[in-house]
């Protein structure tokens, strides 16, 4: 079965716009897999400890035959690779990658909650997910558009894009 995945891209460590675009290139490089759009890129404040660097955030649109815990390994094998080090709970990091949406299931076990829990508080997210599309809504029946009109504001500016970085398998 095909679904329409959405994943969330955060980096706030070492030129976090080309940890984007490369992070893009390894999900558009993802088995079983075709990549349909990819937002642009924003600025935003951190949510959570501020002594720490600007966050760049995105998204991508995925379609794929992977079952979601399958693809949650892909995302967080493509982390490692980019020095992905887990020290602290919404801390500074190289490379986040979250499954923002999958389909119109709901999933909740101690590995993957789908829609992602925070989704609805973060416009760093809610905006690229309304770049993509839309008229996107969750399994509940909101929409990211009704959500993103409510949810606190987080200095988001959007930046020029970034070329796409070729893919080097490691
Ligand atoms: N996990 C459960 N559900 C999911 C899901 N839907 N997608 C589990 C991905 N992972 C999911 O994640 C911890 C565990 O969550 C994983 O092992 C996975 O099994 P993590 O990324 O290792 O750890 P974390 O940083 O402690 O937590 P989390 O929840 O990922 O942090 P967030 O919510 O991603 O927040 N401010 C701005 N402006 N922009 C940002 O991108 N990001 C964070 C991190 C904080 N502040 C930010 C930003
Ligand atoms: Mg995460």
């Amino acid at each position: 079965m095909t679904t329409d995945a959405f994943i969330g891209l955060g980096s706030n460590l070492e030129n976090p716009a080309a940890q984007l675009a490369q992070a893009v290139a390894a999900l558009a490089s993802l088995p079983d897999s075709v990549l349909v759009a990819q937002s642009p890129f924003y600025a935003s404040r951190p949510v959570g400890p501020q002594d720490q660097p600007d966050f760049v955030n995105g998204a991508v649109w995925l379609r794929t035959t992977l079952r979601p815990h399958e693809l949650l390994d892909h995302l967080q094998s493509i982390e490692q690779r980019h020095g992905r080090e887990r020290l602290r709970h919404w801390g500074p990091r190289t490379l986040d990658l979250d499954l923002l949406v999958f389909g119109n299931q709901t999933l909740a076990d101690e590995r993957l909650t789908v829609p992602h829990k925070e989704l609805p508080n973060r416009d760093f997210v809610l905006q690229p997910l309304l770049d993509l599309e839309p008229a996107l809504a969750l399994p509940d029946g909101r929409t990211v558009k009704e959500l993103r009109q409510h949810c606190p504001d987080n200095d988001l500016h959007k930046l020029p894009p970034v070329a796409r970085e070729p893919f080097t398998p490691s």
